[in-house]
C-alpha cells in the first residue's frame, strides 16, 4: 500500500495526510497480525480454546443476548460460527488499524493500548468456564508482541515518511513491515497447523471399536420411507445432521483422557473411564433429535440410529437421593444442561451414546460420548462431549440456557413440516404430491392432516412408525389441483390424541408452535 507513491513526488504532497493515515493503519494491522500469530503459537502449549480469537469469540457467544442468538440462528444457521469469527477478526482489525493511526502521534499511548487489548483477551480467555490460569498467556503474549511491533514499525515509518527521509530509511521500514508480515503469516498458520496436529483426535476416533449391542436392532421396515421425490431419507445422513452448539472450536477429546464423573446428591459417587464405559451393556435406539431453536418448518431436526449404554442403571449404581430431581450435565467445554431425573428413570431409552448411524460419533456431534433423552429438546438432554453428571435440584441449579430466557424443562412439542414441494415452487396442475415429516418425540405421531387454502383438514397418509421416539413421514395426493397460487398447511396429532396447536409462538422460551404453511404455484 502506498509503495509506488513513495517514489512519486507529484503525489507526495496531496496524499500526505492520507498517506500517513494509511501507513499508520497498515502498521497497526501488521502489529495486530503479529500479535495474533504469537498468540496462536503460545496456544499450541495452552490449548486451542485459549487462542486469542477463539477465546474472545467464545466469550462473545457467552454474552450474546437471546434475541441476537435467535437472529443469528435464523439468518446464518450453521454458518453462525463463521459469521462470528468474521466479526471478531473485523473488530480486531479495526482496533489494530485505529491504534496504528494513533501511534503516529502517540506511540507510547498506542502501544500501551495495544497491550491492554491483550489483557482484555486474556480476561476473556481466563473467564471461560473450563479455563486454567495458563489461558492468560496466549492473549497476554499477543498483546505484548503487538505492542512491540507497533512501537518499532511506527518509529521506522515516521522516519521513512519525513521529507528528508533517505532511501535507507525507506528500505528499513519496508523490510521491517514485510518481514513482520511474513513472520506473522508463518507463525500464525504454522501455529494453527501445529494445534491441529497436537490436539487431533481423528486417529483415536478411528481406533474405537464399537461394542456389539446386546440385542441387534433390525432395520426398520422399508415402509418408514414415503418414497416421494425430494423428501429426505428416514435416517438423516450424519454428514447432513444439523449441528447446534456454542463451541467455536469443536472440543477434541481423546478417549484416553476422557472420564465421566457421577456425583452430587448420590450415595456412591463414582468416575468411569472410556474403556469401562465400553464394557457396559450397549443398545441401539432410533431417535429423532431436535433443537428448541428450530423455527416452525425449520431444519434443526434429524433422525439417527444411536448406539449407547442406558443411563438409568448408572444412576441406580450411584444411588440418587430422594429429592434430587435434576441431572446437571457438563461438557468438556463447560456447557451445562439440566435434565429431569424422572425422564431418565421412567423407562424411556435415555442413553450415553458413542455412535450414530453405525459410526463412532463425529467430533462435532460429541465424540467420545454424549447424552440423549428421547422426548426432550437438545438443550435439556443432549450434552455433547459429556464429562460430568451432577445430581441436584431444579430449585438449586441453573443450566446454561436458563438465565438466558429458556425454560428449565422442555419436552419436544408436536411439529410437522411440508418438505415437498418447496415453498414457492411451481408444480403442474392435476395431481400434486405433498409430503413431509412430523414428530412428537417420545409420544409418537398418530395422524397428520393437510389443508389447502382454507378448506377442510384432510388426512394424509402416514408411513410406518419406527419408534415413538422417531419422526414419521407423510404424504398426500392433492387431486385436481387447480391453477393459481395456493396456501398449503399441515398439522399433526400425537399419540395422546393432542392436536398440534395453531397458536403461533416463537422459539423462546421452550419451542416454537404454529402450523407450517407455504405457498405453491400450480400452473
Ligand atoms: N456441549 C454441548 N452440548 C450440546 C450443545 C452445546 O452447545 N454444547 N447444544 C445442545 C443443543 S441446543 C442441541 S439442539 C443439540 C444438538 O446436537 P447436534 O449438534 O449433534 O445435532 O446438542 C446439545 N448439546
Ligand atoms: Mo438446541
Amino acid at each position: 500500500m502506498g509503495g509506488t507513491s513513495l517514489d512519486t513526488p507529484a503525489r507526495t504532497r496531496p496524499a500526505g495526510r492520507v498517506g500517513r493515515v494509511a501507513r499508520g493503519a497498515l502498521v497497526g494491522l501488521v502489529a495486530g497480525g503479529a500479535g495474533l500469530a504469537v498468540g496462536e503459537l503460545v496456544a499450541v502449549a495452552t490449548g486451542e480454546a485459549s487462542a486469542p480469537v477463539t477465546a474472545v469469540g467464545n466469550w462473545a457467544i457467552s454474552i450474546t443476548p437471546t434475541w441476537l442468538e435467535q437472529f443469528a440462528i435464523r439468518n446464518f444457521g450453521s454458518n453462525d460460527k463463521t459469521v462470528l469469527l468474521t466479526g471478531v477478526y473485523t473488530t480486531i482489525g479495526m482496533g489494530a488499524a485505529a491504534t496504528g493511526v494513533l501511534a503516529r502521534a502517540r506511540p507510547t499511548l498506542a502501544s500501551v493500548l495495544t497491550a491492554a487489548f491483550g489483557v482484555v483477551g486474556a480476561i476473556a480467555a481466563v473467564t471461560r468456564p473450563t479455563a486454567g490460569t495458563s489461558w492468560l498467556f496466549p492473549s497476554l503474549c499477543a498483546g505484548v508482541a503487538a505492542a512491540l511491533v507497533l512501537w518499532r514499525l511506527t518509529l521506522l515509518s515516521r522516519k521513512e515518511s519525513q521529507p528528508s527521509a533517505e532511501s535507507g530509511e525507506r528500505r528499513r521500514f519496508v523490510i521491517g513491515a514485510l518481514g513482520t508480515t511474513a513472520g506473522a503469516l508463518v507463525a500464525g498458520y504454522g501455529g494453527k497447523e501445529w494445534i491441529e496436529k497436537r490436539y487431533d483426535v481423528a486417529k483415536a476416533r478411528a481406533k474405537v471399536v464399537l461394542p456389539t449391542p446386546a440385542t441387534v436392532l433390525p432395520e426398520p421396515p422399508a415402509s418408514v420411507h414415503a418414497k416421494v421425490r425430494g423428501l429426505g431419507p428416514f435416517f438423516t445422513p450424519t454428514s447432513e445432521f444439523y449441528r447446534v452448539d456454542t463451541a467455536l472450536a469443536v472440543p477434541r477429546v481423546d478417549p484416553r483422557d476422557w472420564k465421566l464423573r457421577i456425583h452430587g446428591m448420590v450415595d456412591r459417587p463414582f468416575e468411569i473411564t472410556f474403556d469401562e464405559l465400553l464394557s457396559y451393556r450397549f443398545e441401539e435406539h432410533d431417535m429423532t433429535l431436535t433443537c428448541v431453536s428450530n423455527p416452525v418448518g425449520g431444519p434443526y431436526v434429524g433422525n439417527a440410529r444411536w448406539l449407547g449404554t442406558p443411563l438409568a442403571p448408572l444412576l441406580r449404581r450411584a444411588g440418587v437421593h430422594r429429592g434430587a430431581d435434576m441431572i446437571l450435565s457438563t461438557s468438556t467445554d463447560g456447557m451445562t444442561i439440566g435434565s429431569p431425573v424422572e425422564a431418565v428413570l421412567d423407562g424411556r431409552q435415555a442413553m450415553l451414546a458413542i455412535a450414530m448411524n453405525g459410526e463412532v460419533l463425529p467430533t462435532q456431534h460429541g465424540f467420545p460420548c454424549r447424552m440423549l433423552i428421547p422426548g426432550l429438546y437438545g438443550y435439556v438432554s443432549a450434552t455433547k462431549w459429556l464429562t460430568d453428571l451432577h445430581l441436584t435440584t431444579f430449585a438449586a441449579s441453573d443450566a446454561y440456557w436458563t438465565p438466558r430466557g429458556y425454560s428449565p424443562q422442555a419436552p419436544v412439542k408436536t411439529a410437522s413440516r411440508i418438505d415437498v414441494p418447496r415453498s414457492g415452487a411451481t408444480v403442474p396442475a392435476g395431481t400434486v404430491t405433498l409430503a413431509g415429516t412430523a414428530w412428537a418425540t417420545h409420544r409418537g405421531v398418530a395422524a397428520v392432516e393437510v389443508r389447502i387454502d382454507n378448506g377442510p383438514w384432510r388426512e394424509a397418509t402416514l408411513t410406518a412408525a419406527d419408534t415413538p421416539d422417531t419422526w414419521r413421514q407423510w404424504s398426500y395426493e392433492w387431486t385436481n389441483a387447480p391453477k393459481g397460487s395456493h396456501k398449503v398447511g399441515v398439522r399433526a396429532t400425537d399419540a395422546t390424541g393432542a392436536v398440534q396447536t395453531s397458536a403461533v409462538q416463537g422459539v423462546v422460551p421452550n419451542g416454537a408452535t404454529g402450523h407450517h404453511t407455504l405457498t405453491v404455484e400450480v400452473s
